[in-house]
């Protein structure tokens, strides 16, 4: 595997960085012949098993250029500019995925060489239809939410035993944000998330689209803005992680992922492990389903299939599960991930925390632009 990754994720995964790997002569899986052996790869960061991509090297005889990002932007404009030159990518589904799929950037599915296919939750793909008739272009991945990683001591240090574990006020609250700016908060530089944590703290519909919600929006942040120390989608996991940050905002399985990695690094050194939680908020969460497609203009469209097949294998599945704590929509997978994993409510939450989750749904444009735009400025302070 080639792995272009940023340093601070090589420092992450060691292992995946140290190099390329010859591939196997005796594959398993069957890449579609006419095409050269290569297959390019675009996902979020921490979103596969660290041998996920090696294991499939192996099984296909293919080599694979593995790049991360950690923002759908990013992608999207990739995307958009043409000629990515990647075969396989991980849109969240709304509302970028959706417009994606609209403007034509990805190609049809060829079920026939996915019969892994069968293995997928009927009701998330009945869910995604509606975004993509007929299935024909998005596979769903995984699934997790956005809500709060907490350094459970270092907050009650600061706001003393009855501190709000439950709430998004301990983010929102600017009483509770200043307290907490010592020990450090980040948020995520998402705007359709960090939109949706505000609106549903507000107790509004972040479906809504209402012509005040920018403003309500801006009110919210500029109330906590002196007391956020960064606003990033990756370098969080790491503060939280090493103790850098007591409360962020932040995907489901990466914070989960943090916590292990500070839990194990603690052990090692013969500390105590410190005390990390992730948290669904009581007022409720924004719920994400990611996808996998292929760009149109992929030049080695029968190495994607084989490789989302290889991604739909339950086994594979529930490996990756097991290692970045997000929810498969493989529902064959679900039965072979580890019960630590299964009955952890973060990443299967109960009934009555899923009745609080809100699907993105997706917006205008218009309402669209105007977030991008209020967000830019809410971040710099203006
Ligand atoms: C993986 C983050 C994926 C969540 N690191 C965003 N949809």
């Amino acid at each position: 595997m080639t792995l272009r990754l940023a340093p601070l994720a090589c420092a992450l995964l060691l292992a995946a960085c140290g190099g390329s790997k010859q591939p196997d002569a005796a594959a398993t899986a069957t890449p579609a012949g006419a095409e050269e052996k290569v297959l390019n790869v675009y996902n979020w960061s921490d979103y596969v098993a660290d041998d996920t991509v090696k294991n499939f090297e192996t099984a296909s005889g293919l080599k694979v250029n593995y790049d991360v990002y950690d923002a759908n932007e990013t992608l999207e404009s990739k995307l958009t500019a043409g000629a990515s030159g990647y075969d396989v990518v991980f849109p969240s589904a709304r509302p970028f995925a959706q417009r994606q799929v609209k403007s034509g950037l990805y190609a049809p599915l060829d079920k026939s060489k996915l019969p892994n296919w069968k293995h997928l939750d009927p009701q998330v793909l009945q869910n995604l239809a509606s975004i993509d008739p007929g299935n024909a272009h998005l596979v769903p991945y995984m699934w997790g939410t956005t809500g709060l990683g907490l350094n459970v001591d270092k907050i009650k240090q600061a706001l003393g035993e009855n501190a709000p574990l439950d709430s998004w006020s301990l983010l929102f609250d600017p009483a509770n944000a200043a307290k907490l700016a010592k020990c450090g908060i980040t948020v995520l530089d998402d705007d359709q998330e960090t939109f949706g944590a505000a609106l549903i703290w507000l107790g509004r519909d972040p479906n809504a689209g209402a012509a005040d919600e920018l403003d309500a929006v801006r009110k919210v942040y500029a109330a906590i803005r002196p007391f956020v120390r960064t606003f990033n989608n990756a370098e969080y996991k790491d503060a939280f992680a090493n103790g850098d940050a007591c409360l962020v905002m932040g995907y489901s399985g990466d914070i989960a992922q943090a916590s292990t990695t500070a839990f194990d690094a603690a052990k090692q050194a013969g500390k105590p492990a410190p005390n990390l939680r992730f948290v669904i908020p009581k007022e409720g969460a924004i719920r994400w389903v990611d996808v996998i497609a292929i760009p149109k203009d992929s030049k080695h469209p029968g190495n994607a299939h084989a490789f989302i097949d290889y991604l739909l294998d339950p086994k594979v599945a529930a490996a990756i599960s097991n290692h970045v704590a997000y929810a498969s929509a493989n529902q064959d997978a679900t039965a072979l991930v580890d019960p630590a994993v299964a009955q952890d409510p973060g990443v299967y939450p109960p009934a009555e925390v899923r009745a609080k989750l809100v699907d993105p749904a997706s917006l205008p444009e218009d309402v669209q632009r105007q977030r991008v735009r209020a967000w830019t400025r809410i971040k710099s302070g203006q």
